[in-house]
């Protein structure tokens, strides 16, 4: 199931990255939806939330340990900001390698659109 997430990871793909270590890669999304916007990625191939396993229990927390370390470094942690996980077809996930969306830096406004 590699994606392109594998190749950044691997380096075999440019991306801006702001943090990577044996367990995770972090970079800048291509298209920023704020002007903090970073993809928290395990290196591991995980195609989606629900391809997590019970094994996996340390590394999902440690993408949100991640997440809130880096949206201090990027002084918007008072301020506030949003995580998000896409999930499958209704959840809007269009790259099928498990990432956490980090945004912030503006005000987010309603959290879903509603239909
Ligand atoms: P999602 O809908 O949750 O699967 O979001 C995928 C995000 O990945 C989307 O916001 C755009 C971003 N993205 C896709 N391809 C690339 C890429 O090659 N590089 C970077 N930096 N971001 C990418």
């Amino acid at each position: 199931m590699s994606t392109i997430f594998s190749k950044i990871i691997r380096g075999e793909a440019p991306a801006d990255i702001v943090y990577q270590d044996d367990r995770v890669t972090c970079f800048r999304d291509i298209n920023p939806a704020a002007p903090v916007h970073i993809l928290i990625v395990p290196n591991k191939e995980i195609a989606t939330a629900n391809d997590l396993d019970d094994e996996d229990e340390s590394l999902a927390g440690y993408l949100l340990l991640t997440a809130r370390r880096l949206a201090r470094e990027a002084g918007i942690d008072e301020s506030g900001y949003r995580l998000i996980i896409n999930c499958n077809r209704d959840g809007g996930q269009v790259v099928d390698h498990l990432h956490l969306h980090l945004i912030g830096g503006r005000p987010m406004g309603p959290m879903v659109v509603r239909v």
